[in-house]
Order: C-alpha cells, then sequence, then structure tokens
C-alpha cells in the first residue's frame, strides 16, 4: 500500500515551501498526505496536489497510520514530538537541530549518504543546517573521487537562515537607508536605521543593510559561534570523515534567500580544475557556472528558488597542494531545508514499495 505522508509545521515558511515542493512533484509515492501543525492553525484548509486538507492539530493521535513524518518545526518541538510519532509507527525526518548530532540518527544528503538511512534505531533521520547543505553536494561529490582531508570555509548567509523575522527585518532597513547618502561615514546606517524607528530588537547583531555582518547562530565555547561548529560536526558526520580538519567563519550577508559559501578544500589525491568540472558535471544536482572571462559565476540573485547547487569559480590553489577554492551557492530554503527534507522522505517512500 502506498505510505502516509505527514507533514508537520505544514503553515510554518519551510513547510509551506515544502507543500511547493510536493506540489511541484510530477508524481508522489504517497497514499494519504497528512498536514499538522499547532492547535492556532489546525483547521486552516490548504490544496495539496489538487486536493483541500484541513490542517489537523498537532497531538499524538495524529501520528496514527502515518508511514513518514517530516517536521519542519523548532528544535524543541521536534524533540518532544520526533519519537512520539517514532513510537507510534512512523519514519520522523526532522529538519531541527534536536537529532542531528545524535549518533543514533542518521544525518542525510541522499547524493551524498542515502546509505545511512537504513540504519536508525530511533526512527528518526535528521536534515542538515541549511549552511552545510548548501556545500554538501559539491563536497560530497569531490569526495568520492577526490578523498577530502581539510575544508575552510567563510559562508555569505541570507536573512531567510534567520526565519521571517529576519527577512523582515532586512526589508525594514532597506527601506530605512534607501535613496539616501548612507553608507559614507562610520555609524551612519545605524542613524538611518534610528531615525526610521529601526532601534527594536534584530534577529542580527548589527545593521545588515549595506552591511555584512561576521556572526550567525549562538555563542559557543571559545568564541565560535554555532553555525561554525554545526558546519564542522556535520560535514565530519555526513561525509563520515570524524577527524576530518574543518574551519569556518559564518557571515550574514543582506541577501533576502539563498546561501552561498567560499570553499578551499584539500584532498588526499591530486585534484585538477578539470577533474573538478567533470565531477560537478556528472552530479545531477549540481550546475556548474564556472567561466569568468564571460561573467558566469553562480550568485543568490541568480539561483534563488532553484533546487540544485551552483558551482562556479573553481580554481586550483596556487600555494596549496591538491587543493581547490569554489563558490558554491544554494537556496537555503529549498535545498538547503524543505528539499531535502522531501528528498530523504522519498527514500523511506521506496521501502514501502
Ligand atoms: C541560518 N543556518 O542561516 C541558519 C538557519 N538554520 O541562520
Amino acid at each position: 500500500m502506498a505510505p502516509t505522508l505527514a507533514l508537520v509545521g505544514a503553515t510554518g515558511a519551510v513547510g509551506t515551501v515544502m507543500i511547493d515542493i510536493v506540489n511541484a512533484r510530477e508524481s508522489v509515492p504517497w497514499g494519504d498526505i497528512r498536514l499538522i501543525a499547532s492547535p492556532r492553525s489546525a483547521g486552516k484548509k490548504i490544496v495539496v496536489r489538487g486536493e483541500e486538507r484541513t490542517v489537523q492539530a498537532l497531538g499524538p493521535e495524529a501520528f496514527d497510520g502515518v508511514d513518514v513524518a517530516m517536521f519542519d518545526v523548532p528544535d524543541e518541538v521536534s524533540a518532544q514530538w520526533a519519537p512520539i510519532a517514532a513510537e507510534r509507527g512512523a519514519v520522523a525526518v526532522d529538519n531541527s537541530g534536536a537529532f542531528r548530532m545524535d549518533p543514533d540518527v542518521p544525518l542525510v544528503v541522499p547524493e551524498v549518504n542515502a546509505g545511512a538511512i537504513a540504519d536508525r534505531p530511533r526512527g528518526i533521520i535528521a536534515n542538515p543546517n541549511c549552511t552545510t547543505l548548501s556545500m554538501m553536494a559539491a563536497l560530497g561529490a569531490l569526495h568520492r573521487e577526490f578523498g577530502l582531508r581539510e575544508l575552510v570555509v567563510a559562508s555569505y548567509q541570507a536573512a531567510s537562515g534567520a526565519g521571517q523575522a529576519g527577512v523582515d527585518r532586512l526589508y525594514a532597513e532597506l527601506a530605512a537607508v534607501g535613496g539616501k547618502n548612507v553608507g559614507v561615514r562610520a555609524g551612519d546606517v545605524r542613524e538611518a536605521l534610528a531615525a526610521a524607528g529601526l532601534t527594536d530588537d534584530s534577529p542580527f547583531p548589527a545593521p545588515l543593510a549595506l552591511n555584512v555582518v561576521p556572526w550567525a547562530g549562538s555563542l559557543k565555547q571559545d568564541g565560535w559561534a554555532s553555525e561554525e561548529l554545526k558546519v564542522r560536526n556535520e560535514s565530519r558526520k555526513i561525509l563520515g570523515i570524524p577527524d576530518l580538519r574543518v574551519s569556518a567563519t559564518c557571515v550574514r550577508v543582506p541577501v533576502v534567500t539563498t546561501h552561498a559559501l567560499a570553499v578551499h578544500a584539500t584532498f588526499e589525491r591530486e585534484v585538477t580544475v578539470d577533474g573538478a568540472h567533470k565531477v560537478f558535471a556528472a552530479q545531477p544536482s549540481i550546475v556548474l557556472q564556472d567561466d569568468p572571462a564571460a561573467g558566469v559565476f553562480p550568485t543568490p540573485a541568480d539561483v534563488v528558488g532553484n533546487d540544485p547547487t551552483y558551482v562556479g569559480r573553481v580554481r586550483q590553489a596556487v600555494d596549496f597542494p591538491n587543493t581547490l577554492d569554489f563558490f558554491v551557492c544554494g537556496d537555503n530554503l529549498r535545498k538547503g531545508a524543505a528539499l531535502n527534507t522531501y528528498e530523504i522522505a522519498e527514500v523511506v517512500a521506496r521501502e514501502f514499495a
């Protein structure tokens, strides 16, 4: 029988993208599709694959008869409810940070480590953080061919990584600084925001309009930001390289959606730009845009709304043997969140065929 899918967090920002993805699929492997959200959103009607469905309130019974439950909810909601879904017989595919580093929960990017899905003692599969995910298709493909040894990355993260509040804040700040002679004197951006009344709490620790902010996430030990440690720990787990040397600097930029990363990756074996191009070209989920002489390289403004990982600016590092530098862009709400979660669910659905 075709499995039943539940979407928990159906009315949230990522849940909404998830529904778009389900609606855009040519065909789906699901029998029933159930929408679940907080009691506040229960009763809302949403059309999924041509059929109007009523959002159910999150509760233990909502998982009865569910085979695969995708969670797009805050960490604490997943931490409480994904185990309940699993106890009730569903495979929980979770897009929060609650289980990513749990040794009994696989952390999966299907084109990199789909095999890990089978080993899920808790009945839960985790989806990586969007920053890690945005580069993982490219890194996984290169690792298979050349053996990754060291990774140094700088991220350029979009405002929507901080949720709708991040997007709203960026637009408000852009409106406050737009069309004026701002950004020419230290402090004048802050003054323009204050003049526009933007003195309330921002999701960002400094102005984002006309600026870049070297901070994403929360403060962890020794001055590291949580996002930077996620890049390190999640890359190690997904790639199956527990001693991978990783150093990351995460930066927020005034982009609405689509994370970008500058990657400096060192390999066991000799690498060439041609060899890397061939590897990228062979990976269906990667689009290679690498012709700088013609002005061809990926940028968030051209990538947003698309599913693949876009790769360009591939160079052989001049002073570092076996090392490539390249630039990747990935829509943090699609492959970085909803799409990868859904792709994991599709792999699990094959178990029911
Ligand atoms: C961010 N990666 O961009 C985070 C969201 N999970 O803030």
